[in-house]
């Protein structure tokens, strides 16, 4: 018996999630099934076809929802967790017994985990850190800013090579965890010296954002299309000034030059705005407390004249 195992790519969550639903296959439905992986991006094409669903029983977890004949198991947490509204009546109409979704779980990991304990028997008490930091992670649910931006703990370097690296050694990742504890594997050579370049990469980063950042009124702003950066930890502007509310940065990537614009969850004074409603009127989008903007990588200025006036919004009737 073969399991094609199919998780949500580049990703903690996703990767825990095949892990715990690994070893809770291989204790509860098939100790000598062979397990073979594969990774689903968000993408602007189809998503699905049916070649990826290759096994005798074939999974998906942490990720949206096909209505193909040949999928046996899913797991997801997604509030958008379908395609379509005849995908969503596919899954309400399903009695397998095996397809489940739960939009209030915080990570598709515990979600597994308490439905395999609960409808399965299946527990495994060692599986609990793994199922701690995919919470953690997945929701946000950081202690403060510098704990994702100092990189410490071992399941957070293991969390940032997951985010950088190829398929194929995620691949050894999951199964790795699915036989030992994420401590171990964390903090093993394989995971670390494929975390040391990327720390460095991390740290110059957090210095050109420190050099660079400038706070006023309830808001830090930053410019990176000069230093060529594509990309920050988003947890880096709460570091470098714990005093802002929001943060307002200008990046260019080969395609896109991009407005993303956050809210400090630590801040001393609350959000008084909703990201998302600011971004949309730009032709953007996101949530109440993140969003961004996105232009054609040659419309600098007029992502700079834009990040300005959203600046402005932010900062109107700040008090001291
Ligand atoms: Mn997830």
């Amino acid at each position: 018996m073969r399991l094609r195992l199919l998780y949500h790519g580049h990703c903690f969550d996703g990767v825990a999630s095949a892990a715990v639903f690994t070893r809770f296959y291989l204790a509860r439905v098939d100790a000598r099934a062979s397990v073979a992986y594969a990774p689903l991006l968000h993408t602007a094409g189809a998503l699905f076809d049916e070649g990826m669903f290759d096994g005798d029983e074939n999974a998906i977890v942490d990720f949206k929802y096909s209505p193909s004949e040949r999928l046996t198991w899913w797991f997801d947490h997604h509030q958008s967790a379908f395609l379509s509204p005849q995908d969503e009546a596919h899954f309400r109409a399903d009695s397998t017994g095996k397809k489940f979704w739960d939009p209030e779980s915080k990570s598709c990991t515990e979600f597994i985990a308490r439905v395999a304990e609960e409808g399965f028997g299946f527990s495994d008490p060692s599986l609990a850190p793994l199922i701690g930091w995919a919470h953690t992670i997945d929701g946000a649910f950081y202690e403060s800013a510098a704990q994702p931006v100092e990189l410490r703990e071992p399941a957070l370097q293991l969390m940032q090579v997951i985010e950088n690296v190829d398929d194929e050694f995620i691949e050894w990742v999951i199964g790795e965890l699915a036989r030992h504890p994420l401590d171990e594997v964390a903090t093993g050579e394989e995971v670390q010296r494929r975390f040391r370049p990327l720390l460095a990469r991390h740290r110059e980063t957090l210095e050109t954002v420190r050099r660079k950042a400038a706070y006023e009124r309830g808001a830090v702003t930053f410019d990176l299309v000069d230093e060529g950066l594509e990309g920050f930890n988003k947890f880096i502007p709460y570091y470098v000034h714990p005093e802002t509310t929001y943060s307002v940065a200008v990046t260019r990537g080969a395609y896109r030059t991009k407005i993303s614009v956050g809210s400090n969850p630590f801040s001393p004074r609350p959000r008084r705005h909703n990201i998302a409603s600011i971004c949309e009127r730009y032709g953007g989008g996101g949530h109440a407390v993140v969003g961004a903007v996105s232009f054609k990588p040659d419309e600098v200025e007029r992502a700079r004249r834009v990040a300005g006036e959203i600046l402005a919004e932010l900062r109107e009737g700040f008090e001291e």
